[in-house]
């Protein structure tokens, strides 16, 4: 039985991820400090996994976390992005240097493969679409920087020591377990929700802004492709598929049968215009390709909100 590590195995696609391989029968050790994610988010796996409520800022954590461990995936991190604006050097300490040591454990470890959660985020507002993955990246948050600096990070211990290693850059990824409970999280959740609710959505901008949205459980497939390849770099996650902001929320009210008409405010300070991965070098290098249809996705989501019983 092989034991395999998930930082920030209690959040959103953290709790899918270690779902997915207790399935597939490896033993998960969970590492989490709790922070944004909870405990029942892994409560189908509770009892069938390890574990370790720390901090990956403190290295011994990591350390403890990473031995016996063959694959790291390396999901733990401050995720939102007005967060590590308002406290760039508190968020480093977690998403680069916290980082680090979960590197260091790994190579310590004798680690087989370290799979890391990067973001779209590291392209910017670049209008070369679709974003290829060889793009000059344009990081323009704190949160960008500090995903881009990890990559590096990455390709330098892959480098240095041999610890083999990928990055995968996730687009806007939804699904069951988003919360939606923040101004800024996913789009997807805050619509479902207020739908769920019958209230008006809110549309910053004139709504014709796009995003690649991409299943939770596609997400988890690429992980694990990424996993069990021995592909080193950095790899879009997403669809290829570009969605206006309006038509989500047509596609909802459709589904929920909500009738509200949105409110347009004011576009969101540095908000993005136009975002789709490239999708080649995932299909070519690590076999992914995107399986769930977005509407499909949609109604599976809708239903786990419709069940969890908040309405949220
Ligand atoms: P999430 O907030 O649900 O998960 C992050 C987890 O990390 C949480 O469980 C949190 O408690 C844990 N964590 C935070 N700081 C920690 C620390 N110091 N020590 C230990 N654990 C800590 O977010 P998510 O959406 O599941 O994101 C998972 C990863 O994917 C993150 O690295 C995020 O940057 C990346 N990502 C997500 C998206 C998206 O659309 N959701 C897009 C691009 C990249
Ligand atoms: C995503 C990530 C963010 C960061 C960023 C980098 C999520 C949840 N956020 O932000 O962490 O990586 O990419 O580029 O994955 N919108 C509305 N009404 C709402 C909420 C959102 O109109 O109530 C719009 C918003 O202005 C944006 C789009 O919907 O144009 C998507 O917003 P988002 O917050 O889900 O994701 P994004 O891409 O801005």
């Amino acid at each position: 039985m092989e034991t395999v590590l998930v930082t920030g195995g209690a959040g959103f696609i953290g709790s899918h991820l270690v779902e997915r391989l207790v399935a597939e029968g490896f033993v998960v050790r969970v590492l989490d400090d709790l922070s944004s994610g909870c405990m029942a988010n892994l409560a189908a796996v509770r009892d069938r996994i390890e574990f370790q409520k720390g901090d990956l800022r403190d290295p011994a954590v990591s350390r403890k976390a990473a031995a016996g461990c063959t694959w790291v995936f390396h999901l733990a991190a401050v995720v939102s992005v007005p967060q590590t604006i308002g406290d760039p050097a508190g968020s480093a300490a977690v998403n680069e240097t916290g980082s680090l040591h979960v590197l260091e454990a790994a190579r310590e470890a004798g680690v087989r493969r370290l799979v890391f959660a990067s973001s779209s985020a590291v392209y910017g507002d670049d209008p070369r679409l679709p974003l290829r993955e060889d793009l000059p990246p344009r990081p323009r948050s704190p949160y960008a920087v500090q995903k881009l600096a990890v990559e590096h990070y990455l390709a330098v211990y892959d480098e240095l020591f041999g610890l083999s290693t990928a990055s995968l850059r996730f687009f806007n990824v939804f699904g069951p377990r988003q919360d939606p409970s923040s101004p800024y999280s996913g789009v997807i959740s805050i619509f479902l929700r207020r739908a769920l609710e019958d209230q008006a959505p809110v549309i910053y901008g004139d709504g014709l802004q796009t995003r690649d949205f991409i299943y939770v459980a596609d997400v988890v497939e690429a992980l694990l492709l990424a996993a069990r390849s021995s592909a080193a770099g950095v790899f879009n996650v997403g669809t290829g598929r570009e969605v206006e902001i309006v038509s989500l929320w047509r596609q909802i009210a459709a589904l929920t049968g909500c009738k509200r008409l949105p409110h347009h405010a004011a576009p969101r300070p540095g908000d993005i215009r136009r975002s789709v991965a490239a999708v080649g070098e995932a299909s070519s290098r690590l076999g992914f390709s995107a399986r769930v249809g977005f509407e499909e996705g949609l109604a599976r989501t809708l239903a786990w909100y419709r069940g969890s019983g908040s309405g949220a």
